[in-house]
């Protein structure tokens, strides 16, 4: 439950002098910053400011000259509109964040964007804002510290041994990922994973017990959390007690709730929402010196403030302990060391692009119409025991999704070392856990739900792509093609909208062949995530020879021709493709000149060269049908306004696959009948 706290910036209650002190050069830095910037966050740096001391002089085990050091503590602000207090503790303790970019907080090219960013800034562990789901991604970390562990420690040889830190607000408790991430986080027992509430009693609209009063500690507690509530989070005592208790207990994921006073220091606005997300103003800012007794002009740190700061020779001795650590390991157990260190540099065993070839080429030999989720699977099953990093999983559709493969081992309290996650029916919490996994490194995670289900978990896929993420999102029952289920499960705008997530590849294959080669590239795709979509229903093997299977890779290609120019291009997708080369054999057996181009990502398709784009769609082939059972406009770009669209523009239908597609128009007769009104 929320309670409003008492202030004691005036001094009162027992203050250590010397650590009020250095919280303060955060509360400095952020107010001066925010108010350079005419903008950003003062509230939450300051209010959380002597957490943030405790944690980060006492406990925190980073290297602030490594911030990519295996072993170190993740520590994640999921309340990431206070990125001040993360620049501050990034720049205070010795990163490569020179105070040069805290005044260029917020501004174009900095290192110091509006909301902390994976990528843009050394320390920065994951890409925060959207309220929640860094709260999500700190779980995912949690989750591969202890499937790492479990998979690479050995008795004495403990080289994966780090905590997960996690600092969230009323906002991510609010939202509804914090249930899913915590739930699981909370069945999984994740003992290594510590979160600080920072319980303020205010978000944007004011004081929030008019709208937020659930009690938390026994929600956490009803979650199998460790629970420690009511400490004041402005007695660094207080909050030393909590985290020794937190880091005791290590079998549950512990909840530390911190009392603290929003904007604390600032003596007009503190408590209140208005010192929530705007500068504070000149007036005020010297009043919160004057306060604080912070006697420095801005962004001025005094040596000793530095001083006290510095993690640059604990960092670097900590890590020093570790390689000698890690040294003793590789000499007991050399091989695991070198799967250790490849796997934590992202990178696929080295045979891989060999072994995944031969994968194809076998598929291609074997030429089985099956369902591409079944395809899914065998490619799992050929890929997954040279790829220990997988990390499997679906939200409580494994038998549908097909993501269970022959050497999957559920990850659980009693077996920490499996590869495969039962995340239960909680699609986002799943995608931005995955997202947490992946930027853990270690591991590539891949999980599933229906096609549909991906509109529960949008805003972690925008994620993953915008961190560039190796994640793979699973998708299956991709069309009206599910059948009976009924329009709540029948995917029209989706592989559109997926589409349009900038730097997420979006593979929808028409047959096993295709399904092999999308998850190849995804795999092979390190710098951003995938989705490989599947169908529910049986599709129709495809011949290629050697030639066109080399192009599969490309996006697009030629799958059928005809001799001399087309008249007519066909180009479908995923169970489309079948129905198109159906077509493609009537029209040709009645004398007409057509192509069909196979498009399985078209995000891959458009990055290809000029000249390969024309060799597949020619310019002055200007009459061309597009086939996929999605909504029509996604295509336009391809078909121009000359060409037309064989897809559905409305909600599906409860009914049998093989009646719907018959109903909505997916039949050879039909794409046929399409072509020839164009050529007409
Ligand atoms: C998903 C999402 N919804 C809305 C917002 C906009 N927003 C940013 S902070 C905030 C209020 C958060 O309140 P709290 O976590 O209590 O932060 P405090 O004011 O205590 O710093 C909101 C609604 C957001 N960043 N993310
Ligand atoms: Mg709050």
């Amino acid at each position: 439950m929320s309670v409003k706290p008492e202030s004691h910036s005036k001094g009162g209650g027992q203050v250590d002098a010397r650590r009020r002190e250095l919280a303060n050069a955060i509360r400095a830095l952020s107010m001066d910053a925010v108010q350079k910037a005419n903008s950003g966050h003062p509230g939450a740096p300051m209010g959380m400011a002597d957490i943030a001391e405790v944690l980060w002089n006492d406990y925190l085990k980073h290297n602030p000259a490594n911030p990519a050091w295996a072993d170190r503590d993740r520590f994640v602000l999921s309340n990431g509109h206070g990125s001040m207090l993360l620049y501050s503790l990034l720049h205070l303790t010795g990163y490569a964040l020179p105070i040069e970019e805290l005044k260029r907080f917020r501004q174009m090219g900095s290192m110091t964007p509006g909301h902390p960013e994976y990528g843009y800034t050394p320390g920065v562990e994951t890409t925060t804002g959207p309220l929640g789901q860094g709260l999500a991604n700190a779980v995912g970390m949690a989750i591969a510290e202890r499937a790492l562990a479990g998979q690479f420690n050995k008795p004495k040889h403990a080289i994966v041994d780090h905590h997960t830190y996690v600092f969230l607000g009323d906002g991510c408790l609010m939202e509804g990922i914090s249930h899913e991430a915590c739930s699981l986080a909370g069945h999984l027992g994740l003992g290594k994973l510590i979160a600080f509430y920072d319980d303020n009693g205010i978000s944007i609209d004011g004081e929030v017990h008019g709208w937020f009063t659930d009690d938390t500690p026994k929600r956490f507690e009803a979650y199998g959390w460790h629970v420690i509530p009511r400490v004041d989070g402005h007695d660094a005592k207080a909050v030393k007690a909590a985290v020794e208790a937190a880091r005791k207990l290590t079998d549950k994921p512990s909840l530390i709730c911190c009392q603290t006073v929003i904007g604390f220091g600032a003596p007009n606005k503190e408590g209140k929402e208005s010192c929530h997300g705007a500068a504070l103003g000149d007036k005020e800012v010297a009043a919160a010196r004057e306060r604080l007794g912070w006697t420095h002009a801005a962004f001025e740190i005094p040596d000793a403030i530095y001083k006290g700061w510095s993690a640059r020779d604990r960092g670097a001795e900590a890590e020093k302990t570790w390689n000698r650590r890690f040294d003793e390991y590789r000499a007991a157990y050399p091989a695991l060391a070198s799967e250790f260190t490849r796997r934590m540099q992202g990178e696929l065993p080295s045979d891989f692009a060999r072994h995944a070839d031969a994968v194809i080429q076998e598929t291609n030999a074997k030429a089985a119409s099956i369902a591409s989720r079944n395809a899914s699977q065998n490619t799992l099953n050929a890929f997954g025991p040279q790829l220990p990093e997988l990390m499997g999983g679906s939200a409580d559709l494994a038998g549908s999704n097909l993501t269970l493969w022959s050497g999957c081992k559920g990850v659980s309290a009693e077996h920490p070392g499996g590869n495969y996650l039962y995340y239960g029916v909680r699609e986002f919490g799943m995608s931005a856990i995955m997202n947490g996994i992946a930027l853990h490194k270690g591991f590539v995670p891949y999980g599933a739900t229906f096609l549909m289900f991906s509109e529960y978990a949008r805003n972690a896929l925008r994620m993953a792509a915008l961190m560039k993420q190796r994640v793979l999102f699973v998708y299956t029952h991709d069309s009206i093609g599910l059948g009976e289920d009924g329009p709540t499960h029948q995917p029209v705008e989706q592989l559109a909208t997926l589409r349009m997530i900038p730097g997420m590849s979006v593979w929808r294959p028409s047959d096993a062949v295709e399904s092999v080669i999308a998850w190849t590239e995804a795999l092979c795709r390190a710098d951003g995530p995938s989705c490989l979509i599947f169908s529910r229903q049986k599709l129709t093997h495809q011949a290629r020879s050697p030639e066109t299977l080399k192009q599969v890779r490309r996006g697009g290609y030629i799958l059928a021709d005809t001799a001399g120019t087309p008249e007519a291009i066909i180009i479908a997708t995923g169970s489309e493709v079948g129905i198109a080369m159906e077509a493609h054999k009537s029209l040709t057996e009645g004398g007409r000149r057509v192509r069909v181009v196979s498009m399985p990502n078209t995000g891959v398709f458009d990055a290809q060269d000029q000249a390969y784009r024309e060799s597949v769609l020619p310019k002055t082939v200007g009459k061309r049908v597009a086939v996929e059972a999605g909504i029509t406009s996604f295509w336009r770009k391809y078909v121009g306004l000359d060409g037309a669209v064989v897809g559905i523009d409305r909600f599906g239908e409860s009914a049998p696959a093989e009646l719907l597609f018959e109903h909505f128009g997916f039949t050879a007769a039909h794409v046929a009948e399409t072509v020839l009104s164009l050529l007409k």
